[in-house]
């Protein structure tokens, strides 16, 4: 990164030879966001073992003074979503004015639905319609805390499901979670939108009850224009064609949003970009190809949900970032008349050249240049690890003892 400005200037002038116009994609490139998740500032682990993380975050407001800093030196991500009851606090309105101190605002207000002891057969599907009620209730809770704080998005991911043939009736689930995304659906004032994320597997491992990308869809098509559905790249069996899955949901105007992670084997929640990069490039050409289509509505929210154990958080949160930053970097540098000519034409080739032109190209120069424009440091990971941010707060914050496994209340 060095001599960047030297090789943004050929690189500019390569890709205005190409046929681009550089000055709107920097302006595309300055108003991309990016939220990022209070749970992945926090410790976390697998379910064998929690590492302590030198320096992470212990409540939601330290948790947000990291997201701060990944802000700062991005400049795209001023969102932090919240997990309830992982960020309870007794005074939410007072949380929002210490986000927006730091230059922040309150995202997508994620319900836990997967962790009270009464939730052993499910949440919304349970049997019992006393632990259905205690789950509604959490998420009119959830609907509550967004008015506060002035968020928009009720995100939620739904663990039930059944773990055994022949559990529970799969019917029966399906109308009481109907009955329930109803009632909390009517709670929501307009403009708030519900997200509904679907899971293949796990914590049930025979059914799901939101387990695909066309159930998720149902119940939004059920519910209303302001249901829509959340796309977890981790949720999907492997081999799946998640940027087919997009494409299909932008034309149906149900795309709602996206939780960014990586996956090399299940839900593995790993850096955004690092194990499929390809796979990040082609989602966001069809998301590009939505944003230009006149005929299409598209409101998504961008999110990172990932659980990283073993790199240090805000590092790895700003890697995130970046990697998200790139994939839409190289996808605005598609040539999308010479893509479509190539495709009319049946040219297979050149089609697919079309896309890896920009895919190959190192976009690295051309976002410093942005950043700078930003008012940014042109390389925040470099530019955060000299501000000494991390060491304050390793000497500040003395680790909980008792290191646990799981997710927090595990
Ligand atoms: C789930 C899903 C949710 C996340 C939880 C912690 O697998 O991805 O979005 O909130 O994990
Ligand atoms: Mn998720
Ligand atoms: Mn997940």
């Amino acid at each position: 990164m060095k001599n960047w400005r030297e090789t943004y200037r050929v690189l500019a002038d390569d890709l205005t030879a190409r046929g681009l116009d550089v000055a709107q994609i920097k302006a595309s490139l300055k108003t991309q966001r990016v939220e990022t998740p209070s749970w992945g500032y926090a410790d976390s682990g697998t379910r064998f073992k929690v590492f302590r993380q030198r320096g992470a975050a212990r409540t939601a407001y330290e948790k947000l003074a990291d997201a701060a800093q990944v802000h700062k030196y991005t400049g795209i991500a001023p969102s932090v979503a919240l997990h309830i009851p992982w960020d309870k606090v007794d005074d939410y309105a007072h949380l929002m004015s210490y986000a927006q101190g730091l230059g922040l605002q309150l995202g997508a207000i994620n319900p836990n639905l997967f962790q009270d002891e009464e939730y052993m057969l499910g949440s919304l599907c349970h049997p019992d319609a006393a632990v259905r009620r205690q789950a509604i209730n959490h998420c009119l809770e959830c609907v509550e805390i967004a008015v506060t704080v002035g968020s928009n998005i009720i995100s939620l991911w739904l663990a039930d499901g059944t773990s055994s043939p022949g559990q529970d009736s799969i019917r029966g689930r399906k109308h009481r979670l109907l009955e329930a995304l109803h009632e909390v659906y009517a709670a929501m004032p307009a403009p708030m939108c519900l997200l509904i994320e679907y899971k293949f597997f796990e914590p049930a491992f025979y059914h799901t009850d939101l387990g695909d990308w066309g159930m998720a869809y149902l119940m939004a098509e059920k519910l209303g224009d302001r249901a829509q559905v959340l796309v977890d790249l981790g949720h999907h069996p492997l081999g799946t064609n998640i940027e087919q899955i997009v494409a299909l949901l932008i034309d149906e105007g149900r795309l709602g949003g996206f939780h960014f992670n990586n996956k090399k084997f299940a839900d593995d929640d790993l850096t955004v970009g690092s194990i499929n990069p390809y796979e990040l490039f082609l989602i966001f050409n069809e998301l590009i190809d939505g944003e230009r289509d006149p005929q299409v509505t598209m409101d998504v929210a961008y999110m990172i949900d990932e659980s990283i154990n073993i790199k240090p958080k805000i590092e790895s949160m700003l890697q995130s970032v970046i990697n998200v930053q790139e994939a839409y970097a190289k996808a605005l540098l598609i040539n999308r008349d010479k893509l479509a000519e190539a495709q009319a034409a049946g040219r297979v080739v050149e089609a697919e050249e079309t896309l890896l032109d920009a895919y190959r190209t190192d976009v690295r120069p051309l976002l410093a240049a942005v950043r700078e424009e930003m008012g940014r440091a042109p390389d925040p990971i470099t530019a955060f690890r000299a501000s000494g941010y991390y060491e304050k707060v390793c000497a500040e914050r003395i680790p909980e003892e008792g290191a646990g496994a799981g997710y927090p209340g595990a």
